[in-house]
């Protein structure tokens, strides 16, 4: 764990790193004599750490140990950058293991993990190692500060592991239901989502020194996509909860009526994650420590700049060249320009819009440090959704990207046209039901052992209740009228069938709800022809036991890396207990025209490649993101039945929610 020596590092399999005295801090000198004495007479694996010349550390260790590291924040991404680039300059990795070693003690552990987890997905010679979980070294960012007492606890009152209790998560435990937002505790607070989102992060990094860690193929528009998405997702729980959508953050004058209170304590820090109260203005954010300094009058003029680039087409560059925003890599541009990523062609100019304003708002209860405290959790990817600020932010971040989509001509019948093939029929099938999907809860564990300091060695679980569904599966009957086999992109997305004040919904408005659940290729043999795909298969979820690792069945699954992805058990919405309507909408494109060709051989990481790319290949579809969805309508189809051509089909599913909850074995009393 972050505040132990690294030779006492917890690794499951008992692995013992024998450190060169010179790399120990004065600090754990005399204990790691202990150790080492005791170590070398247990049976556990013992790595032998070479002793090198250590690399100039001075500027990353510029953050104390227990700072907050955030993300967001420019000075920290220069600090995190230099060391990505250290650990990505080693030459061998026996020596970058080394310097981590070294690093470990020395460094901020969240920069230091952070900076690791991105050298290590990078370099050609480690991208194939497991990354150990994240929420397992961190679990304080995942889990209230209560139950992380507890786990301490049991773990030093039961010896045996084994005979451990798993700490359950209290349910609902941030608000009571007095907060109309809490109803959406289930989503915002979930593991796997939150874990998705830290990876989406983790993958696209803001800056680094090496350009190409940043300048992966779409990363702008996927930025875009992946977050629009996430709104999309958010705005169908609400409407099973009986909410309206999510209002965007558009006016940075008027005070957050949200207020939220994590009840996290930040290991790290040693402090709580602040809370911040129903009604907070944002101010103006002067924190010399971290050279930070940004203003609303800074967002506005942002803003506009941005706004004004959209409605003339064209953005302008540092050298004050135009760079027009056209129909395909406009919205790539955008996308870097609006996060801010490194890759923006003219920061000065365009600011740092949605970065600052995670900020701003991350601030907001000490916007000068006048205070001493730290930022909330919308300060750092791994803690900013479980917020509801968050989607009011993003959702304000989505309507700019919508901005200039809307200035695009729309998709044209033959655009959207599959000649000669027909989609005769959809449906999805579950426990023998047809169009009928169920949710309900379940309880699942997580091993936090690894990120719990000074405790005795072996596992300890927390006990988390999480939303699941019934697997179910889609069975699409096409047919390919011509002569020849035809190649489809099958493009299935769901949403909401009303809205949220129970009326039909215009196509403009629905099709910013289309949630995507799958998409991959078929081949079509001449004739009739059924498809059948399950919902386990989902190309932008990864699987199930990558959230909830199940300690058995960790060493059958590989490719840990990919931890970027939705998770399974969030595919679909939660529904209604009397049932909700949502429209299925199935589409078969022409996989000839949206292939693209790799020009990489593929890394055998290729799941969630909708939200998350492919690792170092180009974005599997030379559609833009979203498609057919991602335009406004064309003339004539202003609902979503006379937008369909003969290669898309529709049909209404029933999302019911059962409130009963799949528990795990029963467990005895606490005494
Ligand atoms: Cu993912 Cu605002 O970008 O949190």
């Amino acid at each position: 764990h972050p505040t132990e020596p690294v030779f006492m590092d917890k690794g499951g399999n008992g692995t013992v790193f024998d450190v060169p005295d010179s790399y120990v801090t004065d600090r754990y000198n005399q204990m790691c004599k202990k150790v080492q004495r005791r170590v070398s007479s247990a049976s556990e694996k013992n790595v032998l750490v070479k002793e090198i010349a250590i690399p100039d550390l001075s500027c990353p260790m510029r953050l104390g140990r227990s700072e907050q590291f955030s993300l967001f924040l420019t000075s920290h991404r220069k600090m995190a950058s230099h060391l990505i680039e250290i650990f990505t300059k080693m030459p061998t990795v026996d020596e970058l293991q080394s310097v981590a070693v070294y690093a470990r003690d020395r460094v901020n552990p969240v920069l230091f993990n952070y900076a690791l987890s991105v050298a290590l997905l990078h370099r050609p010679d480690t991208k194939d190692l497991e990354l150990p979980a994240f929420a397992q070294i961190f679990p304080d960012r995942f889990i209230d500060s209560q139950m992380l007492r507890s786990m301490r606890e049991e773990s030093f009152v039961v010896e045996r592991s084994a005979a451990r209790l798993p700490v359950v998560s209290s349910v609902k435990y941030t608000a009571s239901d007095l907060d109309v937002e809490h109803r959406l505790w289930y989503f915002r607070e979930d593991l796997g989502v939150n874990l998705h989102h830290w990876h989406w992060h983790l993958v696209y990094p803001i800056e680094a020194s090496d350009r190409s860690i940043v300048d992966k193929d779409r990363r702008g528009e996927l930025f875009y996509y992946m977050h629009q998405q996430i709104i999309a997702r958010y705005n169908a729980e609400r409407l099973s909860n009986h909410m309206a959508r999510v209002q965007p953050f558009n006016n940075l004058d008027e005070p957050i009526a949200e207020g939220y209170f994590p009840k996290m304590d930040s290991l790290v820090a040693s402090r709580a994650y602040p809370p911040r109260f129903d009604h907070t203005r944002l101010s103006d954010v002067d924190r010399p420590k971290d050279q930070l300094r940004v203003g609303i009058d800074d967002m506005k003029r942002w803003r506009e700049r941005i706004y004004e680039a959209i409605h003339q087409g064209y953005v302008l560059d540092t050298n004050n060249e135009k760079i027009v925003l056209d129909d395909s890599k406009g919205i790539d541009i955008l996308g870097n320009i609006i996060e801010a990523s490194d890759l923006t062609p003219n920061s000065t100019l365009y600011g740092d819009f949605h970065n600052m304003g995670h900020i701003l708002i991350a601030y907001s209860h000490d916007p000068t440090n006048k205070h001493l405290e730290y930022a909330g959790v919308m300060g750092d990817a791994s803690t900013a959704m479980r917020d509801p600020i968050f989607y009011k932010w993003h959702a304000f971040i989505d309507n700019m990207f919508q901005e200039h989509k809307r200035l695009l001509s729309p998709y044209e019948k033959q655009e959207l046209c599959f000649p000669d093939v027909r989609v005769e029929s959809i449906q999805v099938e579950s426990q023998g039901q047809v169009n009928k999907l169920t949710t309900f809860w379940q309880e699942s564990d997580v091993d936090m052992s690894r990120g719990l300091d000074f405790v005795p060695r072996g596992h300890v679980l927390a006990r988390f209740t999480h939303l699941q569904h019934h697997a179910f599966s889609y069975t699409i009957k096409v047919e390919n009228s011509s002569e020849a086999t035809r190649y489809g992109y099958v493009r299935i997305f769901l949403a909401p069938k009303l809205d949220d004040r129970n009326a039909p919904m215009l196509l403009e408005q629905q099709r910013l709800m289309m949630v995507e659940l799958d998409k991959f290729v078929v081949t079509m043999p001449p004739g009739s022809h059924t498809i059948t795909r399950n919902s386990t298969e989902s190309s932008v979820t990864i699987p199930f036991e990558r959230t909830f690792r199940n300690l058995d069945k960790l060493e059958e699954l590989q490719n840990f890396l990919c931890g970027c992805g939705w998770p399974q058990h969030m595919l679909i919405p939660k529904g209604r207990p009397e049932g909700l309507r949502f429209e299925l909408f199935v589409m078969v494109s022409n996989y000839e025209e949206d292939k693209v060709e790799q020009t990489a051989a593929d890394c055998g990481c290729s799941i969630a490649a909708s939200y998350c790319g492919l690792r170092d290949r180009l974005y599997p579809d030379r559609k833009s993101m979203g498609f057919p969805f991602d335009r406004k309508p064309r003339r004539g189809s202003e609902i979503l039945e006379n937008f369909l051509t003969p290669n898309m089909r529709a049909v209404e599913v029933i999302i019911t929610h059962e409130d009963r909850t799949e528990k795990l074995r029963e467990l005895p009393a606490r005494s």
